[in-house]
């Protein structure tokens, strides 16, 4: 049985609510199993533990018997409660295709959200929840990191901190802010951000059920259009133009452009000056902004003409 749930393990996410311009939203309920669209990837950690005792089915245990959202979860085996010494992980693979943008205000960061339900020997054995912007070569556990605010305090903030040992008793919401996070490991459209799923037994075999997670959101914010007052003019040229434009950037800046309020492309700028066709764009007007790595925000109004 187990291995025949495992065939189905690497999943996909898919968007509810995708917002051009600036958000892009996935969620898993691990019930739909919808095409893939390669923003992430979930999968169990089988080089850290061979024997990863996390599956994805409906839970069929004394304490936790019942899915979020029916039928499925992610649970630390769906029958058999958990071994002791156990060690084992699960990790979310991100393609962050909207990037994290820093500067977001503290209530609407870029997060991920989610439910669990945990029944174990309180404080021995333990999940945690860790972040690798580094394609996991060092983590950080958003749990007792004291760098990073992952769950900060503001009059419309609702950042909930999981305590993932012990009896909940219930389902349980947690929210996690990457805000800070991104402000010192620049996420840029197309990084690839790793979050690992842990869960920690000791050597006292009491026959808990262990941890259960369903119902994930993530969500990743973008540069949106800046305020006109707060912003450096950006140098571009020729403009108006019919065919090629140069932008002066810096190597590593975010650029996109917007037209009608709508993010239509985004890059990455490789050069001290970028430039671009724009020999297929519909002619009108278009504001090109730029973000550098320290948060400066740059933008210009180009006028497209069309070519004669
Ligand atoms: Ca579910
Ligand atoms: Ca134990």
């Amino acid at each position: 049985m187990k291995q025949l749930f495992f065939a189905f393990f690497l999943l996909a996410s898919f968007r509810l609510a995708a917002q051009p311009g600036t958000t892009a939203t996935f969620t898993w309920n691990f019930d739909s199993f919808p095409v893939p669209v390669g923003l992430a990837k979930i999968y169990r950690d089988t080089v850290e533990n061979p024997d990863c005792i996390w599956q994805i089915g409906a839970p069929q245990k004394p304490v936790l018997d019942s899915a979020r959202s029916p039928v499925n979860v992610i649970i630390t085996d769906t029958v058999n409660s958990y071994p002791p010494n156990d060690t084992s992980s699960f990790i979310i693979m991100q393609i962050v295709d909207y990037g994290w943008y820093t500067p977001a205000p503290i209530d609407v960061p870029p997060h991920l959200a989610g439910f669990y339900y945990v029944d174990s020997d309180t404080l021995t054995d333990y999940g945690t929840i860790e972040i690798s912007a580094d394609s996991g070569q060092t983590w950080i556990n958003v749990l007792t990191d004291t760098q990073y605010n992952f769950f900060p305090q503001c009059g419309n903030c609702n950042f909930k901190k999981p305590v993932l040992t012990g009896s909940s008793g219930a389902w349980k919401l947690f929210i996690i802010s990457f805000r800070d996070f991104a402000m010192n490991n620049p996420i840029d459209p197309g990084d690839t951000v790793y979050l690992r799923f842990r869960f920690i037994s000791d050597s006292t075999q009491t026959n808990r059920d262990g941890l259960m997670y369903d119902d994930f959101y993530m969500r990743d914010v973008w540069l949106g259009i800046p305020d006109p007052g707060k912003v450096q003019a950006l140098t571009l040229w020729p403009n108006p133009a019919t065919d090629l434009v140069n932008l002066e950037t810096e190597p590593g800046d975010l650029v996109a452009v917007y037209r009608d309020g709508k993010r239509i492309v985004t890059g990455i700028a490789k050069e001290s000056t970028t430039s671009f066709s724009i020999r297929t764009w519909i002619p009108g007007t278009y504001l090109i902004v730029t973000r550098g790595k320290n948060g400066s925000t740059r933008s210009a109004q180009l006028i497209v003409e069309q070519s004669k």
